[in-house]
Order: C-alpha cells, then sequence, then structure tokens
C-alpha cells in the first residue's frame, strides 16, 4: 500500500536527517523526490507545490537556527504531510441504533468493505446486522449472504424484490434489536439521476445515523468530484477508501477527500476481512514513513548528531580556541565524513558563506593519517599546536611516529590555523544565534584573501 511513496518519503527524510547540514543541493534534492513521488501517487500538482514551497522557505529561514533546521523541516514536512491527508475523524457509535448507509459506484467495495466492518464490529461486542438493499445487481443479495454466513453475522435479504425501500420496511421492527446496522445499496456507473432518486428514498425510510460515501483508491484525485457530487446529493457524513492495497493513486484519494473536508473513516487495504483499519492520518503518515511516530524520528536526527561532541566544539568556538582533538574528534564523531567542510555545518550559521574551495574538499583520506598524527602528539602538543610552529624538530618526530609525510601534518595544522582564524574573526558571534549575513559576507572576504602558508 503505498510502498513506493513510503519509500521514497523514507529516503527524503533520511537524507535531512543524516545530512551534516542542509544546503541548496540537498534541499533542491528533497524536493524533487517529494515532488515525483507525490504526483505519482495522484496528489494534487497545487497542493504538491504548496508543501514544497513551505520547505523550501524553512530551509532558507535566517530564524531557525542551523544546528535547528533539519529537526524543523522533518517536523514540518511530517506536519505538512498529516494535514494533507485530513483530520482525524473517527466514526463515532451512537449509543441509540446505528444505521449506517454505505452509497458509491459499482464496484466501489460497498459489499466487501460492509463484511468487514461487520466483522469488525461484532469482534467489538456489537449487535451487527448487514442488509443488503442492492436490488440491481444480480447475484447481489447472494454475495452478501455468502459473506455473511462466511463470517457468522446476521443478515436480511429478500432476492426477487426490487424495492430497496419495502425490503428495508420489511425488516425494520426486527432490526430494532440491533446496534449496528450497514446497508448495503446499489451503485451504478455514475452518480445518475435514477441512483440519486434511490439513494434519498433510502434516505427518507431509513433515516442514516451515518451516510459513508464508498470509493476505490483508484480513482486517485477524482475522489474530489466524487465526493463533492455526492456530498451535494445526500450530504455524506464520511469516506471509505478501499482497495488501497492495488493502486499507487492511494494518495491522491486520501488528500482529495482531505480536500473537500468529507473524512475518510477508514481504508480497505485487500479482499480478506481483517483487510480493513480505522484512518487516522498521522499514524498512517507515521507507518509509511517505517517510523513509530515523530518523536522517534526526531530521536534519530539528535542521535546523528552528536550532542557532546557539538557543545565541545560549541564551547571552543565561544571561546575563540578549538584543540586540535576537538576537531578531529568532531569529524570522527560524524561517521565516514570528511573534514572541515562538514564541520563547518556543524557552526550554525557559516553554512552558507563561501569558504574557499581548497578547505571545502573531501577529506576522507585524511582524516584516518590525521587521526595516526594525533596519536603521535602529546597532550600539550594538542591543546596548543602553535608550539609544533616553534619547534619544528616536534614535526619531524611526529611524522616518523606515525608514519605520515612533513606535509600531512602541515596540512592539518594549515585547516587547524583556518578554522580557529575564522572562528576568532566572528566579533560579536553569538553562537545561539549563528552569524549575520553580513557577518558572513565579511567572514568569506576574509578567506578569500587567506594564501600565506605558515610553513
Ligand atoms: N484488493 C482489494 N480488492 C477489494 C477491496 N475491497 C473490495 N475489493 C474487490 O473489489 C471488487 C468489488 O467489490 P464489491 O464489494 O463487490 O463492490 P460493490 O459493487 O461496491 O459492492 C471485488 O472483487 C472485491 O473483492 C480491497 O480493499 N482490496
Ligand atoms: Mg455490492
Amino acid at each position: 500500500m503505498l510502498e513506493k511513496l513510503g519509500e521514497i518519503l523514507r529516503k527524503a527524510t533520511d537524507r535531512i536527517a543524516n545530512a551534516l547540514f542542509l544546503d541548496k543541493n540537498l534541499v533542491d534534492q528533497v524536493i524533487r523526490d517529494l515532488q515525483r513521488a507525490l504526483i505519482e501517487a495522484d496528489v494534487s500538482i497545487s497542493l504538491v507545490k504548496e508543501l514544497s514551497d513551505k520547505i523550501r522557505k524553512a530551509a532558507i529561514d535566517e530564524r531557525i537556527r542551523e544546528i535547528d533546521k533539519k529537526e524543523h523541516i522533518i517536523k514540518l514536512l511530517h506536519d505538512e504531510l498529516v494535514s494533507l491527508l485530513g483530520e482525524y475523524k473517527p466514526l463515532a457509535l451512537q449509543k441509540t441504533q446505528n444505521r449506517i448507509m454505505f452509497l458509491g459506484l459499482y464496484g466501489a467495495g460497498k459489499t466487501t468493505m460492509i463484511t468487514k466492518l461487520g466483522n469488525y464490529y461484532a469482534k467489538r461486542g456489537n449487535k451487527v446486522a448487514l442488509i443488503g438493499l442492492d436490488v440491481h445487481r444480480p447475484a447481489a443479495a447472494e454475495q452478501l449472504e455468502q459473506n455473511a454466513k462466511k463470517h457468522n453475522l446476521n443478515y436480511f435479504i429478500d432476492p426477487g424484490n426490487n424495492d430497496a425501500v419495502s425490503i428495508y420496511k420489511k425488516y425494520e421492527k426486527q432490526l430494532k434489536t440491533f446496534n449496528v446496522i450497514l446497508i448495503d445499496t446499489a451503485g451504478r456507473h455514475m452518480l445518475d439521476e435514477t441512483l440519486l432518486k434511490e439513494i434519498k428514498e433510502l434516505n427518507r425510510a431509513i433515516n442514516p445515523t451515518e451516510k459513508i460515501l464508498v470509493m476505490p483508491a483508484d480513482v486517485g484525485q477524482a475522489a474530489k468530484k466524487q465526493a463533492k457530487e455526492f456530498q451535494g446529493a445526500v450530504e455524506i457524513s464520511g469516506v471509505i477508501i478501499t482497495r488501497m492495497d492495488s493502486t499507487a493513486k492511494g494518495g491522491g484519494a486520501l488528500t482529495a477527500c482531505a480536500e473537500t473536508k468529507a473524512g475518510v473513516y477508514f481504508i480497505g487495504t485487500g479482499e480478506k476481512v481483517n483487510d480493513v483499519e480505522e484512518f487516522n492520518p498521522e499514524r498512517f503518515l507515521s507507518r509509511l514513513l517505517g517510523m513509530g511516530d515523530l518523536q522517534s524520528l526526531i530521536e534519530k536526527i539528535k542521535s546523528i548528531t552528536d550532542e557532546k561532541a557539538q557543545a565541545k566544539l560549541q564551547k571552543g568556538i565561544e571561546q575563540g580556541k578549538l584543540s586540535l582533538d576537538d576537531v578531529v574528534a568532531q569529524v570522527k564523531s560524524m561517521g565516514d565524513m570528511g573534514g572541515f567542510d562538514k564541520i563547518k555545518g556543524m557552526i550554525p550559521g557559516l553554512n552558507s558563506a563561501k569558504i574557499p574551495e581548497g578547505m571545502l574538499e573531501s577529506q576522507q583520506a585524511k582524516i584516518s593519517r590525521w587521526e595516526h598524527i594525533l596519536k603521535s602528539m602529546t597532550p600539550e602538543e594538542k591543546a596548543d599546536p602553535e608550539i609544533l610552529q616553534k619547534e619544528h624538530s616536534r614535526i619531524n618526530r611526529i611524522a616518523k611516529g606515525s608514519g605520515v609525510a612533513n606535509s600531512d601534518i602541515k596540512a592539518l595544522l594549515k585547516q587547524y590555523d583556518m578554522l580557529n582564524e575564522m572562528i576568532k574573526s566572528q566579533e560579536d558571534f553569538d553562537p545561539s544565534k549563528g552569524m549575520s549575513q553580513k557577518q558572513m559576507q565579511k567572514l568569506a572576504k576574509k578567506f578569500g584573501k587567506v594564501k600565506k602558508m605558515r610553513f
């Protein structure tokens, strides 16, 4: 059921969660994937566009701290998708008799759904009766009878009688002892005058407590038009979408119903009697995203972002100085990530600053050399790498000990210098707020000029 949509949504949220920072490329990619998936699920283009715009806007919103952005965007995406699916509006049974009339076009899945819900409500301690008022389709009564017998449900049919109202009247008295009466009606290929007239007559005779429109998921966004037509004709109280298992268009049907404000009570997810579930947008989405709930996803993001390392780095930034250990540990904590281009993502506000190319190159291989280097350094050297400049012999010693070239150590020190320089240059930098656009530009300009080598 909507497996493909689920898979792509999962990928999109993972992409956000796993990214160290949200750059334009990432946001564009995520939005592209989302759009493709939602449109394939037949969600209307205008809804898809609205959602994309909101995400893009949040991604560039400077009021949101960089380190909060991922969480913010995932929450936004989640909330927007839930709202696309509509409100949670469960079918609330009355204490008195529930007369639930099922309407819908031919083949929508009414009879099947009535059987499923008969079983559903009987299992929950209700006295259930099914009544077959589809007087037009040959063998409709027999289908209901077979289903009812198979699942031990009470049923009332009158094969041969083609007056639906008179069948209902015939059993009305007997039905009084049941509290959930599920009423099967006839469908046509479209809502025409004849069908409309029949529905209205039944409506008068039965006075249903619920009028439910049943639609198969493969109608996609066309569900909106159908729901509106039926709403206009008989004031339906809710919708059931069947055959969610057999089409990729279920997203369209669900979101289209949400647009009409016709709440979706249940969805049918297969041909078997238990293939029915109450429709809860939040839970539905959680399952689609393959997570327990939003909170667990947020936890996941938090666990990817190593908070301890982050706090340490933040502290270094506040004090205007980092130790080499801080820097390398930070990079290491991010798993198999690269170098300073990634650390940059951890510094609030620094993301979109134009940092010179050389500094941004991926440094995967370097990181492992850095670790070797660190192992050969004394704590004193790591805390204050400046002493390496003063005593060149130290560099030779470390190079020998770690089996790397002198130039590797110099490269590490150079990057370390640049990062510290970057931090120092952030006058009035408030780490809790990140950098202003102006500060960033200033910094970028400054780094455009940093070319001198220290060794
Ligand atoms: N795969 C699948 N098939 C369904 C589902 N609900 C109904 N069907 C099938 O859809 C067809 C029409 O269903 P039916 O209940 O007779 O529709 P009605 O004309 O509205 O009463 C039947 O072949 C059902 O087995 C569902 O949730 N999943
Ligand atoms: Mg039927």
